[in-house]
């Protein structure tokens, strides 16, 4: 089993209902489990045009699926989930990145891990840091709490809901 960290993103056609139902999707995968759920953090969309806000938030899972088959199914919910492929960094109702697999460093095609734009992003590095730690440590040997020291935290905000109902998930502390 590796442990690896998800991040979700949506900003159309509801995006609490979007994370919620990903995440649900993503607790049935095979050989995976979610181990810690982060808070939903809201922000303004970086990106073309004018969009809604985007709600994201990130998961751990402890998985024995390999990076290219954890993509597959991944890509697999987004579809499931109404996600058209239009404008790169366009709307969408549901986004699934994987942003650190293990201590694995991947640069295909089809797979950049860790995720390429995770240190310059506040709405990955914060919610990220509520379920990996300040003290979790990337594969370059660079540490969360030093990418978030360099990362302001901007107008991404807390929302306070909650993406599980129940508690059999370890969830943010707040
Ligand atoms: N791909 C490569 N590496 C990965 C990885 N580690 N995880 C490939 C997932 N996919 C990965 O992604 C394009 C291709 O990237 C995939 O087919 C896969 O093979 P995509 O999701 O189809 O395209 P995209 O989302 O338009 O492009 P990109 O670069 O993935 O965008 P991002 O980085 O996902 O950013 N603003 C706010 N506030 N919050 C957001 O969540 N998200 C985006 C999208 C833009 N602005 C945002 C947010
Ligand atoms: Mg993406």
């Amino acid at each position: 089993m590796t442990t690896a960290f998800i991040g979700l993103g949506s900003n159309l056609q509801d995006p609490l209902r979007q994370l919620r139902k990903a995440l649900l999707a993503i607790a049935q995968l095979p050989g995976t489990a979610i181990t810690a759920v982060s808070s939903a953090y809201r922000s303004a969309a970086v990106g073309p045009g004018v969009q809604p806000d985007y709600l994201n938030a990130v998961l751990r899972l402890e998985t024995s699926l390999e990076p290219v088959d954890l993509l597959g199914t991944l890509q697999g919910i987004e579809l499931a989930q109404g996600r058209v492929r239009t404008v790169h960094w366009g709307a969408r109702s549901l986004d699934l990145d994987i942003l650190l697999y293990g201590d694995r460093q991947l640069a295909t095609p089809r797979l950049t891990i860790p995720h390429p734009a995770l240190a310059q992003r506040n709405f990955v590095l914060y919610p990220l840091a509520d379920v990996a730690g300040l003290n979790w440590v990337l594969p370059d040997g660079t540490d969360l709490g030093t990418l978030i020291a360099r990362c302001p935290r901007g107008d991404l905000v807390k929302t306070g809901q909650r993406l599980i109902q129940d508690d059999t998930v370890p969830g943010d502390v707040e």
